[in-house]
């Protein structure tokens, strides 16, 4: 097939899950045009069967706001007719399938479909604001299919937005082979609690420094917390208020978090609300069991006292208690280190999850009456 895909290509889960996904799918041989502001991290564009097309926003006196989704809706119907893209794969609801529903009003010699992927945000608080609630309601009503990450999202969208079109669960995935323990490198230097995120305040990477803080009067460990974002100042200077910060490392954004991960004995996610949690799932697939919140969608994924720990949203002394525990008792960390990789590999592996979106991208394509032969064979074929 030919996939036209659109991400945010910064930091953010939504934008790595679409390039994983175009990886993969390339990987399997169909041909995947991604369609962006810039070029996503973690995408090479120089894999075979990867193509990026960059979407530029001019600039004008008159516009106070370039109108991105404008131009990205040009770009899509200029991409989709070039290449005979069979579908587009938009993942954040804002802009992005406002843009795709234009493209394919844009070409009137087929029908072009898109499918929507929710990731978080875009429902649980951009689209509950009310300037940005009717756009996404009719977004999501007018794709040609819908999916979204665990079965919380399906459901928050489905009550928040009276939506009646089924939305289909594809849970996050993970590459097994890549993301993987490394246990020489885990027993060198000290424990190390992990962190990663884009440091936003939905995030409340302070509550990491508090419970950090906490564990320290316990155990010898370190913190490391890596990304960036909005609340990176505030967390480095808390943990120095707390004469922690000789304990914690603050890494920036990182490009290869499967060669940091190994390294760690556990990762802290003390969200708010999280739709899925990529970052503990990735963290998993690598051995380290992960101390979140019982926020969202994470119970889709974390089975507490089995392969992590779940704990309420702010409490700080719960969640450093946990993370003590996982670097003190060694028995413990082994148990849900094994048992968090066998949930990555048994639930969550790619080889799972990615035949998921082929057949639903064949779905869809048939359902809108674009499922021609050739489309058909190239399923089968996997090209
Ligand atoms: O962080 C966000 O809210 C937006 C989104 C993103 O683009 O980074 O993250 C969401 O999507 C990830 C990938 O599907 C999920 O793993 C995150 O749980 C989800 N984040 C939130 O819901 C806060």
């Amino acid at each position: 097939m030919r996939i036209g895909i659109t991400c945010y290509p910064t930091y953010g889960g939504s934008g790595i899950v679409a390039t994983e996904l175009g990886l993969e799918l390339a990987n399997r041989g169909h041909e995947v045009h991604f369609i962006s502001y810039a070029n996503p991290i973690r995408l090479d564009p120089d894999t075979p069967g990867i193509f990026y097309h960059e979407v530029e926003v001019s600039t004008y006196p008159l516009f106070q706001y370039p109108p991105y989704c404008l131009a990205l809706a040009s770009r899509m119907a200029e991409v989709a007719e070039r290449h005979h893209l069979d579908l587009l794969h938009v993942h954040y609801a804002i802009p992005h399938s406002i843009s795709a529903l234009l493209a394919q009003e844009m070409i009137t010699n087929r029908r072009l479909p898109f499918i929507t992927t929710l990731h978080g945000t875009d429902i649980t608080l951009v689209g509950t604001d009310r300037s940005y609630f009717p756009i996404t309601k009719f977004s999501i009503e007018r794709s040609d299919g819908v999916t979204t990450i665990s079965e919380f999202m399906r459901k928050r969208t489905v009550d928040f937005f009276g939506i009646k079109e089924p939305i289909r669960v594809i849970h996050n995935f993970v590459n097994c082979s890549l993301y993987k323990p490394d246990e020489e490198a885990r027993q060198r230097g000290p424990k190390r609690i992990l962190h990663i995120s884009n440091f936003r305040p939905v995030k409340r990477v302070t509550d990491c420094i508090r419970a950090f803080a906490i564990v320290r009067r316990e155990v010898e460990a370190e913190l490391v917390m890596a990304g960036d974002g909005p609340d990176r100042g505030p967390a480095e200077d808390l943990a120095y208020e707390l004469g922690i910060d000789s304990h914690v490392r603050f890494l920036g954004k990182q490009d290869h978090i499967e060669r940091l991960i190994p390294r760690m004995h556990a990762l802290h996610l003390p969200s708010e609300t999280e739709a899925f949690g990529l970052a503990a799932l990735e963290a998993m697939a690598c051995g380290v069991p992960p101390v979140a919140t019982r926020a969202g969608g994470v119970p889709d994924l974390i089975t507490h006292g089995v392969d992590g720990f779940m704990e309420e949203v702010g409490d700080v002394e719960g969640q450093a208690g946990r993370l003590a525990e996982l670097l003190t008792d060694s028995a413990l960390h082994r148990r849900m280190a094994d048992a968090a990789r066998n949930t990555a590999l048994s639930r969550f592996c790619t080889d799972l999850i990615i035949p998921q979106y082929e057949a639903y991208y064949k779905e869809v394509c048939e359902a809108s009456g674009t499922s021609n032969a050739s489309v058909v064979s190239n399923f089968i074929a996997g090209t």
